[in-house]
């Protein structure tokens, strides 16, 4: 097939999975103990395509959760893309489901399993499609709120061993600034940043104050995600960069954000913002204006951190990422696991699309319920 001709969507089915993680993942808002995810699997023509759906059990992160997304996608989405006719470009998606307000975790998952598609057609990797710049891309790792800092301090020099670049540091109220200064004083090297996921507000700005003198590489989220004005004071009064995640739902977001001087950095997640190719625009708006932006998480399964690293290999990107290697997560991950080298890199897969798929075996083992999307 060539770069121009169409792909005809043949079927569309959602199959949940549930994998256990190595260990429990706690911030602010709670703990997981299992990942569940939404995969959505598109046919067109002789090929498949994969997507990954990042909406959790609960509606704790942003307003989108795994069953309500699970709707959006069998009863909205997917019917409207099977009726859309044959896609012509990526952004055709994107353009199709716009009528649909929100759920853009359900959206972009449709549009990763398109894309994924329709890159496997013609041949080309998700990486190259999107503008790559390098074949491997600096991982961080993000810590989970720990029971105690002797308990912390041993998790992070375990990944630190095994070659993470960057140490995220979940923060709630009550466990902040002497958790965060103990562990700089056992790592006063390295690269270390904390995130709080929207637990504060600017009367909290003491706290900030007094990270803001233990040489952190950025303050992710410290307030409300609908706050950018509250963001800019903040940011006013720290010399730490404040960057944005949950705040950022788009390239508009971002460019207002930047423009407000609610931030200096973008935590982009393709899932947060309605795809990937938004995610490249919010990328793109961030360069223009200068200011680095680094890939997030949201403890993928192979088949959305493919994606993830694809993103990570664009030229703004300039700070390493939450994308670390799959035995982070799981004991087994669904695809062929990406794997950390000694350097803290790992490798952008290269194969055509997003260069994995779920090993069959492993998805039949962790998977819940699935269904067939029908058209309407
Ligand atoms: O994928 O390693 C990962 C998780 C990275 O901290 C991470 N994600 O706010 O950035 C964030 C959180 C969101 C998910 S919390 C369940
Ligand atoms: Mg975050």
């Amino acid at each position: 097939m060539s770069d121009h001709s169409a792909l005809s969507i043949r079927s569309i089915q959602l199959h949940e999975v549930a994998l256990p993680l190595v260990r429990p993942f706690r911030t602010s808002f709670g703990e997981e103990r299992d990942k569940r995810a939404t995969l959505v699997r598109v046919e067109a023509d002789d090929v498949e395509g994969w997507g990954e759906c990042v909406a959790a059990e609960e509606p704790r992160y942003s307003e989108e959760w795994l069953d309500g997304a699970w709707i959006a996608l069998e009863h909205h989405l997917g019917p409207s893309l099977l009726a859309g006719g044959a896609i012509e470009d990526p952004d055709q998606v994107a353009r199709t489901l716009n009528w649909v307000r929100g759920h853009r975790m359900a959206k972009a998952a449709l549009e990763a399993a398109v894309l994924d598609a329709w890159l496997r057609a013609t041949g080309r990797s998700l990486a190259e499609f999107l503008g790559a710049v390098r074949d491997r891309v600096p991982c961080g790792v993000s810590v989970g709120i720990a029971p105690s800092t002797d308990e912390l301090v041993r998790e992070i020099r375990g990944y630190l061993e095994k070659g993470y670049r960057r140490v995220k540091l979940k923060i709630e109220p009550g466990r902040d600034v002497k958790v965060v200064a103990d562990v700089r004083s056992e790592f006063p090297d390295t690269p270390l940043s904390v995130d709080a996921n929207a637990a504060y507000a600017l009367s909290d700005a003491p706290v900030f104050e007094a990270l803001d003198e233990l040489g952190l590489v950025m303050i992710e989220q410290p307030l409300h995600q609908e706050d950018l004005v509250e963001h800019a004071r903040l940011q006013s009064r720290l010399r730490t960069p404040i960057c944005l995640d949950e705040s950022i739902r788009s390239a508009r977001d971002a460019a207002a954000a930047l423009d407000l001087g609610a931030c200096r950095v973008i935590n982009i997640k393709p899932g947060r913002v309605g795809g990937v190719l938004e995610a490249r625009r919010v990328h793109d708006v961030c360069a223009r204006q200068g200011a680095p932006v680094w890939i997030g998480g949201m403890l993928e399964t192979g088949v959305g951190r493919a994606a993830n690293l694809a993103l990570a290999a664009l030229p703004g990107v300039t700070m390493p990422g939450d994308t670390s290697a799959s035995d982070r997560y799981f004991a087994q991950d669904l695809t062929d696991p990406f794997v950390l080298s000694r350097d803290g890199t790992m490798a952008v897969p290269i194969g055509p699309g997003i260069g994995v798929a779920p090993i069959p075996d492993r998805l039949r083992a962790c998977r819940v319920r699935t269904v067939e999307v029908r058209a309407t």
